[in-house]
């Protein structure tokens, strides 16, 4: 379509954002269109419909819409709804701690561990405590890897062992001790009733009591872990979706290096 009118609908458009009051995307800028989805533990009536509503206002959306509704099981009642929310935020405010290293594929985070470290650096992982999630871990580690990303049993300079899901901190200090690990990978998916921050705390408290925390690269990942709350509960760095064995190798090389050579 070549017309005018639809060059100067997108000019209009694209005049009206304003980052530092964005909003949902829906149908046009700043209409906050969103979908929530949410289960009530009422039954599947009109009644809870109206309560699906009410209560998408209480979350601060005009104009809700329950678009789906199914009974999941006697007395618990899921919904679709879709409102434009009245809030935004300030998108020029925002800023997100990052890990801090830069970005290597397989051949040169390899070429540099030879070149710098000299050795294969010794890395264990696993899915920690009473989480069973295998497949992040497995994503970061195992020789097939995840998403044309080759996992770290795959590199040259990479001693990577996997202990799987459900491992016990003891028997994952145990392991990291007996291979004398330079780094040790942490996977927690499960966050229900922040059991996460209590393991990965329990972990880091553990490592300090056998004076072996500063000894190692602590490294945790999963869907709901932040760079930052890996911090804030003692971690060298985090990972979380859309992190690749690419990633938290080069992390893992820049950092040893820093710590063994003296580097900034
Ligand atoms: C498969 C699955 C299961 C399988 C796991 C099988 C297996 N062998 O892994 C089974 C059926 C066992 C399962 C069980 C449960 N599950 Co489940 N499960 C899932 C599901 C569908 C996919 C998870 C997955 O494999 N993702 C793919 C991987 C590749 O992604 P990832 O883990 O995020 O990993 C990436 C990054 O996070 C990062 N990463 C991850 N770990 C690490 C580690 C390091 C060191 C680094 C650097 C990076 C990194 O790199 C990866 C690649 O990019 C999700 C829903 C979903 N669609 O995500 C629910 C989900 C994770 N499960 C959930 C729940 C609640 C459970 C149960 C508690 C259910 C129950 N009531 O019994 C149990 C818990 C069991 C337990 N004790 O842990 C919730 C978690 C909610 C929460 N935040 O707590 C989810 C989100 C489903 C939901 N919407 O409610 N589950």
């Amino acid at each position: 379509m070549s017309g005018g009118l639809y060059s100067m609908e997108r000019n209009d458009f694209d005049q009206t954002l304003d980052l530092t009051k964005i909003k949902p995307y829906g149908d046009t800028m700043n209409d906050g269109k969103a979908q929530i989805s949410f289960t009530l533990p009422v039954p599947c009536n009109d009644e809870a419909i109206e309560a699906a509503k009410l209560l998408m206002k209480k979350m601060g959306f005009d104009n809700p819409q329950v678009v789906f509704y199914k009974e999941l099981t006697p007395g618990f009642t899921f919904f679709n709804c879709y409102g434009s929310t009245v809030h935004s935020v300030d998108y020029t405010s925002i800023h997100v701690p990052k890990v801090d290293s830069t970005i290597w594929d397989m051949e040169e985070t390899d070429r540099f561990i030879r070149e710098n470290i000299g050795r294969k650096i010794v890395v264990v992982g696993a899915s920690t405590g009473t989480d069973a999630h295998t497949v992040g871990i497995d994503a970061i580690m195992n020789m097939k890897g995840y998403a044309g990303h080759y996992g770290l049993e795959r590199y040259d300079m990479f001693e990577a062992y996997n202990m799987g899901s459900q491992v016990p901190n003891e028997e994952f200090i145990a392991k990291a001790i007996e291979l004398g690990a330079d780094t040790l990978l942490v996977s927690q998916t499960v966050t229900q009733k922040d059991v996460h921050i209590q393991n990965l705390t329990e972990l880091v408290e553990m490592l300090e009591a056998e004076n072996l925390r500063s000894k190692v690269i602590l490294i945790c990942g999963g869907p709901r872990i932040s760079h930052e709350l890996a911090k804030e509960l003692g971690y060298d760095a985090g990972f979380s979706m859309n992190s690749y064995a690419n990633h938290v190798a080069s992390y893992i090389a820049q950092e040893l290096d820093r710590r063994t050579n003296g580097k900034n």
